[in-house]
């Protein structure tokens, strides 16, 4: 009965991976280090992949879609757990910083098996209600925006004059959303090689 259990566990977080980047992943029973190449990303060969940092040729920065080796891919925490979490993961790696449409394109591909996914992102305006930035009181402006069109009123939309912060929605082709800070999400983090 056991065994069962885990095998089944085994199946579901083995397709649940697969599902998520349509390419070879590291799974806990293989330490291959093999590279992967196949499906629309994860070619960015400067980018950890062996510890789940994907890019590919089009950008020059890698992201770490929030999928552990390990099948450990249910972490959510707040906005600010979420840069805490980005920033201790590795050296130079921070909240992702989503800049251009090739960065959004990627992350919407790569993610695309996942759609109920939110994901935190670095955009808030904590300081200045309605300016974005990254970084909190840092004034470097989001620039490249990506927000839904698709809800009425579009985001952002400052609901209840509550929303601060960022997420990627997986549930809307991953358009941005301005959300509460303290919502429980999964964060998208980034490190330039
Ligand atoms: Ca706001
Ligand atoms: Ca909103």
């Amino acid at each position: 009965m056991a065994f069962c259990i885990h095998f089944s566990v085994l199946v579901l977080v083995t397709g649940f991976v697969v599902g998520i980047a349509g390419q070879n992943t590291t799974s806990s029973s293989s330490s291959s280090s093999s590279t992967t190449t196949s499906g629309g990303g994860g070619t960015n060969s400067l980018c950890d992949s062996a510890n789940g940092w994907y890019g590919d040729d089009d950008i020059a920065t890698c992201f770490y879609l929030g999928e552990e080796a390990d099948g450990a891919d249910d972490e959510v925490m707040d906005w600010f757990g979420a840069l805490d979490y980005c920033g201790a993961l590795r050296e130079g790696a921070f909240l992702a910083e989503i800049r251009t449409q090739a960065e959004n394109d990627f992350i919407r591909v790569e993610l695309g098996g996942l759609p109920d996914e939110h994901l935190w992102i670095a955009a808030n305006d904590l300081t200045d209600e309605g300016v974005w930035e990254f970084g909190i009181g840092s004034g470097d402006a989001v620039v490249y925006e990506n927000w839904s069109p698709n809800t009425d009123p579009p985001q952002p939309d400052n609901r209840a004059g509550n929303e601060d912060c960022a997420v990627m929605n997986g549930d809307d082709s991953f358009y941005w959303y301005d959300v509460n800070c303290t919502n429980l999400y999964k964060p998208l983090c980034e490190y330039v090689p």
